[in-house]
């Protein structure tokens, strides 16, 4: 039995832990949490100056979780599920953000987060078998484990767009929005891109703003929410039967209790498909992609979900000039994050809304005024950058890594990132990652996969106490069948058919490569758990179960 210790605490200016964890969002707050709990003593950095993580950052207008409320939240603690209510279907950002410090009040976690502190450097000491954890306040912090819960959208991307800083007018980012309202009222404002951020967020600005001009480089396929109140009925429903569907949806390839309907778009006739579709597209969200067994798989019946959205925003929107630039023709449906939304296509039925693609008209510059176009200037107040995220490696590979051996995290992943599980990398022992690339990730329900990591991370942590063993490094071979493995099931699927941040298409000159793991959440947790039954098979253990017991 595991020493309730989650009275603990080593505040914040201990200079020797147990672990390291990097990041404050929902990944290192249940981490804190658990690592308590074994009696371990643990410091998290966080850049922000609050708990959240991608729910601190992105509070641009209309910025809303795809996942439904009943699914995006922690399964761990009964009372807490119990006790906390969601008041809409699909979760606001605030709604989110509040829960967040609810969770960290609740479980008393903020005494031992260090806010404001970014962690710049994290080198191995091979001798002691620890970490030399450096902060950009100059602090260092000595560790047996780091963890990365640093989250897979953590660094925004600024488009290279030349005269970028020449702007006069006010700018900003999506992922890194003000934490006071901005106000739009009466003012022209320029949206650089169509990612799921700029889909959410236009419909809101357009509502205030004098004018609205979207720039778009690539139209996405968008879903509405119908997103509504929480009803107490739907409520209780839920929280009736909490148990079990929470064990069911980890069973789930999204892990996300979700109506898949288990057969191929092709078993039905034409009127029978439209039927479907249209009923899926009135349930609204990502189940979507539900509506057959084998849009992701198969480009036939990918085509047939493709030509009803198509369709449908022919219907929606009344310009059809306007309608079709908004099309998306160059990926199959679903091969990048399909957008969730709440009145997208309507919007550009607005008077102040315009969209210019900007294929026919590359942005040539930003100038002081605005940004000018081979076509015309726009002259604008404001510039949203809905530009999306250096994903998945990009805060990884901005700290200073050196494992065994001088091993450098940048050198070892510069064709792109190699792991073990997505939770270790050959040669950089003791250090986790929570949901990194290689594993589900971004492709499932977060709160799903980074309560499994967690949970595995903390029994790896536990059984090492308990037999001795200092240090654990992902084994060469293991890694690369891994890496092997995760890009053959990807090449199996329609994904690697779009330019997607999910291939790390979206970032000049980073490698290609197909980074979260499509295997599913349930196949990935049964392999996750057979090789922490065989001892950590894949893994070299190292270190004396004397000298830990001396140590004790
Ligand atoms: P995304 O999905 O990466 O979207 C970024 C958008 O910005 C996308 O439309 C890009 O076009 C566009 N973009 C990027 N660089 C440029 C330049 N230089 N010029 C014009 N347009 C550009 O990020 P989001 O923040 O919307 O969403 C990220 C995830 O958050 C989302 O998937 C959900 O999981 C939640 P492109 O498609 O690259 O042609």
């Amino acid at each position: 039995m595991p020493q309730d210790n989650s009275a603990l605490s080593i505040g914040r200016s201990a200079s020797e832990v147990d672990v390291v964890v990097v990041g404050a969002g929902f990944a290192g707050m249940y981490l804190l949490h658990r690592l308590r709990k074994l009696g371990l003593t643990a410091r998290v950095f966080e850049a922000g100056s609050g708990v959240g993580g991608t729910w601190y950052w992105n509070r641009y207008p209309g910025a809303r979780c795809d996942v439904e409320s009943m699914q995006y939240s922690y399964a761990f603690s009964e009372e807490l599920q119990q006790e906390w209510h969601w008041p809409e279907l699909f979760s606001a950002q605030p709604d989110i953000l509040a829960y967040a410090n609810h969770v960290a009040d609740r479980f008393d976690l903020k005494r031992d987060i260090t806010f404001n502190t970014r962690v710049t450097s994290a080198h191995w000491n091979a001798g002691a078998a620890t970490w030399t954890v450096g902060t950009d306040t100059g602090e260092t912090v000595t560790a047996r484990h780091v963890v990365m819960a640093t989250g897979c959208l953590s660094s925004s991307r600024m488009p290279d767009i030349e005269g970028r800083e020449s702007f006069k007018g006010r700018t900003f980012h999506t992922g890194q929005w003000p934490h006071e309202k901005v106000d739009f009222s009466g003012r022209t404002v320029a949206v650089i891109g169509t990612g799921s951020s700029a889909i959410q967020s236009i419909p809101v600005i357009a509502e205030e703003a004098g004018r609205v001009i979207v720039f778009q480089r690539t139209p996405n396929f968008s879903i509405p929410s119908r997103n509504g109140k929480m009803t107490p009925e739907y409520e209780q429903s839920w929280k009736q039967d909490y148990a079990r569907r929470r064990a069911e949806a980890k069973t789930m390839r999204s892990g996300v209790l979700s109506p898949l309907n288990d057969k191929s778009a092709l078993a039905d006739d034409a009127a029978a498909r439209r039927e479907n579709y249209e009923a899926r597209w009135k349930l609204g969200g990502t189940y979507f992609m539900q509506a057959y067994n084998d849009l992701a798989l198969n480009k036939a019946s990918n085509d047939t979900a493709v030509a009803f959205v198509h369709e449908k925003i022919r219907e929606i929107v009344k310009d059809p000039k306007v309608a079709e630039k908004l099309l998306p023709t160059n990926h199959p449906i679903g091969t990048k994050r399909i957008c969730v939304d709440t009145n997208y296509y309507e919007t550009y039925n607005r008077e102040n809304v315009s969209l210019i693609d900007i294929h026919e008209t590359p942005i040539l510059r930003i100038t002081p005024e605005g940004v000018q176009t081979s076509g015309e200037t726009y002259v604008v107040d404001d510039i949203v950058f809905a530009t999306g995220f250096d994903a998945m490696t990009g805060t990884l590979l901005k700290i200073d890594i050196i494992g065994r051996d001088g091993t450098t995290l940048r050198d070892k992943w510069h064709g792109g990132p190699r792991t073990y599980l997505g939770l270790m990398t050959e040669g950089i022992p003791n250090m986790f990652m929570i949901t990194g690339p290689g594993s589900p990730s971004v492709l499932s329900n977060m709160m799903v996969s980074i309560e499994q990591h967690v949970d595995w991370i903390v029994q790896c942590v536990d059984w090492m106490r308990a037999n001795g063993k200092t240090a654990i490094e992902a084994d060469l071979a293991a890694e690369n069948a891994w890496v092997e493995h995760v890009n053959e099931v990807a090449f199996r699927t329609l994904y690697p058919q779009a330019n997607s941040w999910y291939m790390g298409a979206n970032v000049p000159g980073k490698p290609q490569v197909f980074m979260p793991y499509i295997g599913g959440v349930g196949a990935y947790r049964v392999k996750c758990d057979e090789v922490a039954a065989a001892g950590y098979a894949g893994f070299h253990l190292s270190g004396a179960k004397a000298t830990a017991a001396a140590a004790e």
